[in-house]
């Protein structure tokens, strides 16, 4: 298998609001300080980095209900929105660093609303669907799914900073991959909406290839080939593969696992935009994992755009003659 060539497009968002912990706003400027943008060119990638997202402070932004910062992940995803529309309508594969969960709100919406309907794979220890009335945390990181979803919509009450927004994806088209920590609450409105989710526990019944086989038959079932939206929480790796992050789990994806959904999905031509979210560089741990953890995003990324671990070549190869 030779190369094909990529033309990507990177924002980074240096957002934390969605979630308590500090440093998660580093995640951008980590990875891309593990050579993500001369490792995608260097595997025939056409790469414009965007440069981070700037956004202004929302002040003040008290909770709504439970929902914390809810003024500021509304703005926040606005902006991103807009900027991820515009990398789709230059062309580009749009890939969003983060920065935590909640910025595939904004990344889907702006998505969808430059290609139209897309299909959504959510790889993740957490469903992320809790609504702001049923989140027991507070957090958005625990809730984009239930704004991006069309089925939520009457369970989903419409926040300040939220009016830009409506939802864009049916749950037919969502399929999640990695699950193992769930609140009830979560676990209710997957089965309430019927959506498609391969928990760790049928990723270690099926193996990683029949979960991968089985996501693409589900995703194309109706014959329309719809452009793959990746959002990919690196905490859905175990915490030995990826220890920086706010919400480590046991039990999770091995390195390779991880890997193979990247190349399996880059296989289908379809991917069209892709989230890593949720490195954050100052949970306490050392350096070296730091590192790893940034790495593994890295890796993550070039799988969504070609890299085989069999090896590539380009299209335009050519040996010398003895
Ligand atoms: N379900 C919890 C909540 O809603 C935890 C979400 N945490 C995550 N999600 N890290 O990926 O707050
Ligand atoms: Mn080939
Ligand atoms: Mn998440
Ligand atoms: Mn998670």
């Amino acid at each position: 298998h030779h190369q094909v060539a990529h033309s990507v497009g990177i924002i980074g968002v240096p957002f934390s609001k969605g979630q308590p912990r500090d440093g998660v706003q580093l995640g951008p400027d980590v990875i891309r300080a593990e050579g993500l943008v001369q490792k995608l060119r260097g595997q025939g990638c056409a790469v414009k980095d965007y440069g981070n997202l700037s956004y202004e402070e929302v002040l003040p932004d008290e909770p709504v209900g439970r929902v914390k910062h809810p003024r500021a992940v509304g703005d926040a995803n606005r902006r991103l929105s807009e900027a991820v529309r515009a990398v789709k309508r230059d062309g580009r594969t749009a890939v969003v660093l983060g920065g935590d969960h909640s910025l595939a709100i904004g990344s889907v919406h702006g998505h969808a609303s430059a290609v139209g309907d897309v299909s959504l794979v959510w790889v993740d220890a957490h469903a992320d669907i809790n609504t702001p009335l049923s989140t027991p945390t507070g957090n958005m990181h625990g809730q984009p799914a239930s704004y991006l979803l069309h089925e939520l919509r009457p369970k989903v009450p419409i926040l300040p900073n939220f009016s830009w927004m409506t939802p864009c994806v049916s749950a037919k088209h969502l399929v999640y991959i990695g699950l193992r920590d769930l609140d009830p609450e979560e676990h209710f409105l997957l089965n309430l909406v019927g959506v498609k989710s391969f928990s760790m526990t049928q990723v270690d019944a099926l193996g990683i290839g029949r979960v991968m086989e089985e996501t693409c038959d589900l995703l194309c079932k109706d014959g329309t080939r719809r452009p793959i939206h990746l959002s990919y929480d690196v905490d859905a790796f175990d915490p030995a593969v990826t220890p920086a992050t706010g919400t480590p789990v046991m039990g999770g994806l091995t390195y390779r696992e991880g890997v193979y959904i990247a190349e399996h999905l880059a296989n289908t031509g379809l991917l069209s935009a892709v989230d890593v979210v949720e490195v954050n560089p100052a949970v306490g741990v050392s350096e070296q994992d730091v590192q790893r953890t940034a790495g593994v995003a890295v890796d993550i990324l070039l799988g969504c755009f070609g890299r085989l671990r069999g090896g590539n070549h380009p299209p335009n190869f050519c040996l010398p003659d003895a």
